[in-house]
């Protein structure tokens, strides 16, 4: 664990900010997320720092709101600006148009156009060099996510000395995927100058040693202390799964408030004798969206028993509408709900209802709470926290959760989850109708288990098993198990 006298920095593509105008002027409020909660009071015991873009550009008159976050949060917030030119070439160019297909394995979605590589290390320096500036070599420095994975590296090469550890929130593909990218040996070997590397699955760490070894002949690696010691060359680093998870107590102590109960109940109302399956998603390709209404279609068509007793509230929330690609599937997503309703629908009962639009934290847990059954099916995705939120909220233990194998969430909840491969359209039709008719027993046996696991294994459980990774080389969770999708298909079989 960080020492008093050692500083604690955040570094991460988006400031935990929401910037809002009010009389002209900009005001700071904490951003909601998870990770922001359970860093605050370490930030706040050791002076911490936060770094990264505020979200817009032109930051003088953004001075005085950060300061009042500053004083009000406990720690500070230092702004990276960006320009126009830096946003187009790093965050939408390398980090959307590049890493965020390459990585989630849709390498054919990629442009890998060389002027966004050529922005995306400049950004990654600049970052690297405003963190050298407000730093001292006893500061522990976390850099977050697949936008910064240059970032020790900068800090090498400005002779810089610092412990600068990693958190990759994203999957980490196999080489037959990665090797794909022109700048393949450039970015694993800045990833081997951070001292700890965390991803969210074994997985994930050995899809990245593979990676290495692919591309340098000389890697080595030993699992020690719940850790993989990776040597290349003359450059050592260690590398583990830390798979991220939620503020449990908050979402439970939302999901038994007054607020969320009056709307829980008018969805209950609308939905009197039906069960309601639910599907939150940022609208994008990962989310395996339009493979679940296809599931559902399957459903209504080969199993008549279900029409009418069961109806799928798909919340779509906007995401990077200005990129056509999303426009295209936010169209053919709202294309195939048309249709699927325009073929079912019968009088009292509509199976698809669609909310394009973000809910308010309290609307969102109610959503989790009139919901029988949860369908998750990402094609890819490092964890999916929704799946977490939707078992934290459920005290009833009386609903289901199904969930997509390529879900990083999958490695902890496989056994108790009803996984599915997105892609088997008959196999979710088939699950779908295996959770509408199972026996309210087994429910509750399957999610009071899911409920302790993600109570255990919660947010701050995730940040002190990182920290001591980071601090004392060890890690009690790591395991050097790969896959669990043997186990995957057994589990999830439909009756
Ligand atoms: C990255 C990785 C990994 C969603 N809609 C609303 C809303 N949400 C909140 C949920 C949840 C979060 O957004 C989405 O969960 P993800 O797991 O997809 O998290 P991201 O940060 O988007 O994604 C992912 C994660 O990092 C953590 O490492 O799991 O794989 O892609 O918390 O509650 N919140 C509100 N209204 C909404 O409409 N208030």
């Amino acid at each position: 664990m960080p020492q008093k006298n050692e500083r604690f920095l955040v570094a991460s593509n988006r400031l935990p900010i929401v910037l809002e105008r009010i009389n002209e002027k900009w005001e700071a409020r904490p951003g909601s997320g998870g990770l922001v909660t359970a860093l605050t009071p370490l930030m706040k015991q050791n002076h911490g720092t936060w770094v990264g873009w505020p979200g817009v550009t032109g930051e003088e008159d953004l001075k005085s709101p950060l300061q009042d976050f500053a004083s009000e949060q406990g720690y500070s917030l230092h702004p990276v600006s960006l320009s126009d030119e830096d946003l187009q070439g790093y965050y939408y160019g390398f980090a959307n148009e590049v890493l965020w297909p390459l990585l989630h394995g849709f390498h054919t979605k990629c442009n890998f156009e060389p002027g966004y590589w050529e922005r995306y290390q400049a950004v990654n320096d600049r970052f690297a060099q405003e963190l050298l500036a407000i730093s001292s070599k006893n500061d522990f420095i976390w850099v977050h996510d697949y936008h910064l994975m240059l970032v020790a590296s900068g800090i090498k090469i400005g002779f810089g000395q610092r412990n600068c550890c990693y958190f990759h929130h994203i999957p980490f593909p196999g080489p037959d995927i990665f090797l794909k990218l022109p700048w393949r040996r450039e970015i694993l070997s800045a990833l081997l100058d951070f001292s700890l590397l965390g991803f969210q699955t074994n997985e994930d760490v050995a899809n990245f040693i593979r990676c290495l070894e692919a591309v340098f002949s000389d890697t080595k690696q030993r699992f020690s202390q719940g850790l993989h010691e990776i040597r290349c060359g003359s450059r050592t680093t260690r590398a583990g799964a830390f798979p991220i998870s939620i503020d449990f107590d908050s979402f439970a102590h939302l999901a038994a408030s007054n607020e969320v109960s009056q709307t829980t109940a008018k969805l209950k109302r609308l939905h009197a004798d039906q069960q309601v399956i639910l599907g939150i998603d940022r609208l994008d390709y990962t989310k395996g969206i339009p493979e679940r209404l296809e599931a559902l279609r399957y459903a209504l068509l080969h199993f008549p028993d279900l029409r009418g007793n069961l109806s799928l509230i798909q919340v779509l929330v906007p995401s990077r509408q200005e990129v056509p690609e999303y426009q295209n599937l936010k169209e053919r997503i709202q294309g195939l709900i048309g249709e699927i309703n325009g073929q079912f629908t019968e009088p009292g009962w509509i199976p698809i209802h669609y909310l394009y639009r973000s809910l308010s934290r309290e609307e969102l847990v109610s959503f989790y709470l009139a919901a029988d059954i949860a369908l998750l099916t990402p094609l890819w995705d490092g964890m999916n926290l929704v799946a977490k939120e939707y078992c934290a909220c459920n005290y009833h233990e009386d609903n289901v959760l199904i969930l997509s194998e390529f879900a990083g969430a999958a490695s902890q909840m496989y056994q108790d989850a009803l996984l599915v491969n997105p892609h088997n359209v008959v196999n979710v039709a088939q699950v779908i109708r295996r959770a509408y008719y199972m026996h309210k027993s087994e429910r509750a046996e399957r999610m009071k288990r899911l409920r302790e696991s993600v109570r255990k294994n919660d947010i701050y459980f995730w940040l002190r098993t990182y920290l001591e990774a980071a601090f004392e080389g060890k890690s009690r969770i790591g395991s050097s198990r790969r896959s669990y999708f043997y186990l995957a298909e057994r589990c999830s079989e439909a009756s």
